[in-house]
Parts: structure tokens; sequence; C-alpha cells
């Protein structure tokens, strides 16, 4: 039989816990001077009487929450706590219904991404300033295909896809904060370097990178290199420090050998030594990017300012974040009942990174992810337990050895949960009410719809710590949010109508229409509004190149247009002020009725104008 915590677990035996135990409790008790009340005071907590659950017909939600679409490799914005969904932003994919990857600025763009059709999005991060949403962007990673979008959130639309050098399965993506320095793409999986064929039997000699990405550029700046894959990652909110979970320390490829050693890591990345070492010029350059090498036994993690942290957690680490004052990342994977407390203040003095590690509680079956409410309380998804785990991190902290007395409530969600995301939990100040818990399967929540389910997005209140969570509203979700960040509305303030300004297509207004052609190339410049286009018809001959150029001149909010055009796999959406550009070769001789696809007023079927394509 096994008496002790490390007789059971190994690892346990390995943190040494009693010198920072004190450490631990000072700083926690400074914590809750600074405001992090929870069950100390309690009194920010407001019954769920007293908040708004629904949305009534006309009202407004008081937060967007972006929603990753997984393979889909979409982004779906909803509206909290009404749980509508609210529109749907492509970023990896074509979509008619916007058009994107049909005009020629989204098509070039996703051809020059690599011109896959499709892509994996995981973790949307909207970009802060001073550790708070500014409103600018949001981010989000390809799994798929080792990608990183960004979207503009003036018009809710994929404006930069970056194909990151070096890197297959970006998994993790998260920006460096206070102030969104950089966006972080995670590699995932592990592949030689350079992956050119020279290199294909050796897996010991595979590594995966970060990828530290400019957020107003999209270029990749420089990676570093590391030993094991790496999984989720986080920041820190003071711009020094970037964690990432990862699996397989042993290297492996098979699933059996990447489970045979007890731990794992943490990686802490010391982005300003990392920073240094890429302007002292210690890198090898790969495809065009500084490569720095964080491997354990690289010169640079040699020295008294290791470029990388290796910190033994328990196996298969997934999901990490940080605490919304800064002061713990927080990680949990999924073969362990415990989550791992580490303390990043003292990461930059300890001599063994592993005496950061102030906090072992243990939740449940499966702990995934962490959010907060900045109350001072955790909650953690329980993947085989089905369950969300409120716990409390101080108390955490201050238990002596690994201790289930953290833990304040569980409540079972259906089924599965992967991420749960709570309002602005990945601030320095989360709102506290609102919890979204992403459940992988719905089983018979639903109407069946067969043999393929919807997941079950559960909206579960959290603003009372007398009362506890409360489950308020299921969703059905089409495959397959994995994470999402919600933004007080007030933060956001999209456009309701384009700026030209913004854009470099030629604004064509009703005195610029014009058709002029050229060695074979045809370039037709209209309009659209109700209920025309600049041209009843546009004759053109047979194998010319023609390119559209099209602009909605509407001032109206909310009266769009598109310009669709039947057997030429074309479908261009046009908001209004908005113009875009398409080419084409006609090369099928024919009458050909281009429509508009928007029901946009009482005369919109008459909404149309002839593609005559001569014989040639
Ligand atoms: S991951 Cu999918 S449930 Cu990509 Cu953050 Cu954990
Ligand atoms: Cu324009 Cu219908």
């Amino acid at each position: 039989t096994l008496d002790t915590d490390s007789e059971r677990d190994p690892l346990f035996a390995r943190i040494p816990r009693r010198d920072f135990m004190k450490a631990g409790a000072a700083t926690g008790a400074m914590a809750s001077l600074a405001g992090c009340t929870g069950l100390l005071g309690g009194d920010e907590s407001t019954s769920l009487e007293d908040v708004k659950t629904d949305v009534k017909p006309g009202d407004h939600d008081d937060y967007y929450a972006f929603l990753s679409g997984g393979h889909t490799g979409e982004i779906r914005v909803y509206g909290l706590p009404s749980m509508r969904q609210l529109m749907r932003i492509p970023v990896f994919g074509r979509e008619s219904a916007r058009g994107y990857g049909y005009d020629d600025r989204t098509s070039e763009m996703l051809e020059d991404a690599g011109g896959y059709s499709w892509g994996d999005t995981h973790h949307p991060r909207v970009s802060q300033t001073d550790n708070d949403y500014d409103g600018r962007w949001a981010f989000v990673n390809d799994k798929a295909n080792g990608r990183m979008a960004r979207i503009n959130l003036k018009y809710f639309e994929t404006d930069a896809i970056v194909d990151i050098p070096n890197q297959q399965g970006t998994h993790g993506a998260c920006c460096l904060l206070p102030d969104t320095k950089y966006v972080f793409g995670v590699g995932e999986f592990r592949v030689p370097m350079p992956n050119d064929g020279q290199d294909l039997t050796d897996p010991e000699n595979y590594t995966s990178v970060i990828a530290a990405i400019n957020p107003e550029t999209m270029n990749v700046e420089w990676e570093v290199l590391v030993d094991g894959n790496m999984d989720n990652g986080d920041g820190g909110k003071e711009g020094r420090w970037f964690f990432t979970t990862g699996y397989n320390s042993e290297h492996a490829t098979t699933q059996s050998e990447m489970s045979s050693s007890d731990t794992d890591w943490v990686k802490a990345f010391d982005v300003p030594a990392i920073e240094e070492a890429v302007e002292a010029g210690e890198y090898d350059e790969m495809n065009g990017v500084p490569v720095v090498d964080g491997t354990r036994d690289s010169a640079l993690n040699e020295g008294d300012r290791p470029i990388v942290r290796y910190i033994d957690v328990s196996k298969s680490p997934h999901g990490v974040s940080v605490t919304p004052d800064g002061q713990y990342a927080i990680a949990s994977g999924k073969l362990d009942p415990t989550a791992t407390v580490i303390d990043i203040e003292t990461l930059a003095e300890a001599d063994d990174p592993n005496e950061s590690i102030v906090g072992r509680p243990r939740l449940g079956m499966g702990p995934l992810h962490t959010a907060y409410d900045g109350r001072g309380h955790a909650y953690t998804t329980l993947f085989i337990d089905s369950q969300v785990v409120k716990w409390d991190i101080e108390a955490a902290v201050e238990a002596s050895e690994e201790s289930t007395d953290p833990v304040i409530e569980k409540i079972d969600v259906h089924y599965n949960p992967g991420h749960l995301i709570a309002s602005e939990s990945y601030t320095a100040d989360p709102q506290g009410d609102w919890l979204i818990s992403l459940n992988k399967l719905s089983k018979e929540r639903f109407l069946p719809v067969g043999p393929m389910h919807p997941e079950n997005d559960q909206l579960i209140y959290i603003g009372d710590d007398e009362e506890g969570m409360s489950l308020v509203k299921d969703t059905p979700s089409y495959a397959e949010p994995h994470d999402a960040s919600i933004v007080s509305a007030e933060k956001l303030d999209p456009a309701k109508v384009y700026d030209p300004e913004d854009y470099d297509e030629e604004f064509v207004d009703t005195e610029d229409v014009d058709i002029s052609r050229e060695d074979g190339r045809v370039h037709v410049k209209m309009y659209s509004t109700r209920n025309e286009f600049g041209f009843e018809e546009v004759t053109v001959t047979e194998g010319d190149e023609v390119t559209m150029t099209v602009t909605n001149i509407e001032q109206t909010p909310d009266i769009l247009h598109s310009i669709a055009i039947p057997e030429h796999d074309i479908n261009m959406k046009l908001a209004p002020q908005e113009t875009r550009e398409v080419t084409f070769t006609a090369d099928e001789p024919g009458v050909y009725w281009m429509y508009c696809a928007f029901f946009c007023s009482a005369l919109h079927l008459e909404m149309r104008s002839r593609l005559i394509v001569e014989p040639a």
C-alpha cells in the first residue's frame, strides 16, 4: 500500500516545498489586500436574480464572445448572455455568403498563405493594451497548416494570414501582454529542422518551435526551438514570461512511447532574454527566420539567465493560463488529477525552476483548462468527470501538500468539457459573472439530427459565491469550438459601413463606370445600388480575362448587395461603401445573368445584369 503522496506520485517527491511555502503565503496575503477578495470578502458576488440572463427581443447583449470553429476554419461571434450567434467570420476557408475567398484580395490572401482550403482554429485571442481589451484585433491559430490569422475588429473580417515557417501544427496562440507586443504561435508537431526531406527517419532530431509574430506586420520576428512537443500557451501580464505546456518529453513518435516517463514540462520562455540573443546574433537563420536554440543543453540555457526554463509537471499537461493578477501560471493535464501552480515571480531567481511550483491541488479526473473570475477563484474543466470545478487559488498554495481542500464546488456539465472561458478572464480584470463550458459531447440533450451530434456550449453563472455556480443555458454548436474570448460590448466599436480609405480597391461611383479593353483583358468598373448594377449588360469575347471592380455605393447601414455570376463560381459580397474586385476568364460563350444574392429591396429580384460572352 502507498501511504504518502510521494509514494503515490513520484513527481511530488521531487518538488521541494519547504522553503517557499512561507513566501507563497506572504504574497497570498498581499493579493487579498490588493482586492482579491473572493471567499475572504465575498461582497462582490451578485445573486443570479439580480443579473440579466434573458436578452429581450431588440435588446443588446452585454458581451461579445469569440468562439473558435475548429476544423470549419472559422470564428463565430456570440452575444452573451443570450448565446445568440451574431456572426460567423471565415478565416482559413472560402465562405460564399461573405464572398470570402472569391474576390481577388481575399483569394490572393488565402493563396499566399499556402492555398489550403481549410484550417483548424482553436484559440481566438483578442489584442490588449495595458492588460485590457483594446478592440483592435483578434488572432487565431491554424493547427492544421501551421498558420496564424488576424481578424480586424473594425470590420469583423480576416485581414492577414501568415504561414509560419519551420512550424507544423500551430496549436497554442496567445498575445504577449500587457500590450500585445507579439502574438505567439506554439508548434505542436515535432519535425526535422529544416523539414526538407534530408532527415526523415530520426525522430530524436525532430523539434518544435514557438514563433513570435509582430501583430502589426504579421511578420515572424524570431523562433525558439525546444525539446519535446508543445501544446497550449499563455503569456504573463508583465511582458517577460511566456508559458507553454507540452507532452512527449520522451521525443517519441508512438503513443505508448510518449507515455513512458512520469513527467513532462511546462516551458517558461524568458522573452527579453530571447530578444537579447537575437540582437546578439546568437541564432541560425532558417527559411528567413532567426531561430534561437532553446533546447535544454543549449549554450543559451547554461548561463545565469537561461532563455527557456523547463519545469517538471505531471504527465501530458494540456492547458496553461496565467492568473489575472499575473502571479501564477496554472497548468493541468489529461492524465493526472492535479493542477500545477507555478509562482511566476520566483521563476527569475530560482536556481531550479521546479522550486517555483507552489501548489498541486487535486481537482478531479482529466483537468484540462482553467479560467478566472477575478475574485481569487479558478475554474477548471474536468474532461473525464464531465464537471467544472471551482477552487480557491491561494488555498491551493497554502495547502501543505497535494490536497482537495482548495476545492469549493463542482457542477456537472453535459458532457466532457474541453476549454472553458470566463468573461474577460484573459485580462487583468475579469468580470466574474459568466462562464462558458465548451462541451465536446451533447449526447441526448437536443433533438437528434443524425449520427453527427452538435456539441453543447453551456452558459454558467459564476457571480454568486454564496449560492454557487448555476447552469443557465444549453447552446448547440457545430464542430468544434475549442476556446473563446469574452469581451465587454463597450470595448469594441465595429464600423457600420466601410471606409473606402481602408482598402486599396478603387471606389467606383456612378460617374466612374467604365469598360476598357486591352489585349484580351477587359476591365469593368461598376457600382451596385438598389436596384441596379452600373451596367445592364457587359459584353466580352470568349477567352478574355475580365476584371470587375464593383462598389456598393449605398450609405445606408445594413443594405448589402452582392454580385453573383452563374457558372463562374463567383459571389462577391458588397457591404455599404465597400469595393471588391474579381478577375476571371470568360471561357464559355453564352449569356449569364449576374445577380444580387442579398435580398436588398422589393426589387431585389430585378437587380441583375447580363454578362454576354461572344464566341471568339
Ligand atoms: S485545445 Cu482543444 S480542448 Cu486546442 Cu486549447 Cu484543449
Ligand atoms: Cu441588391 Cu439584392
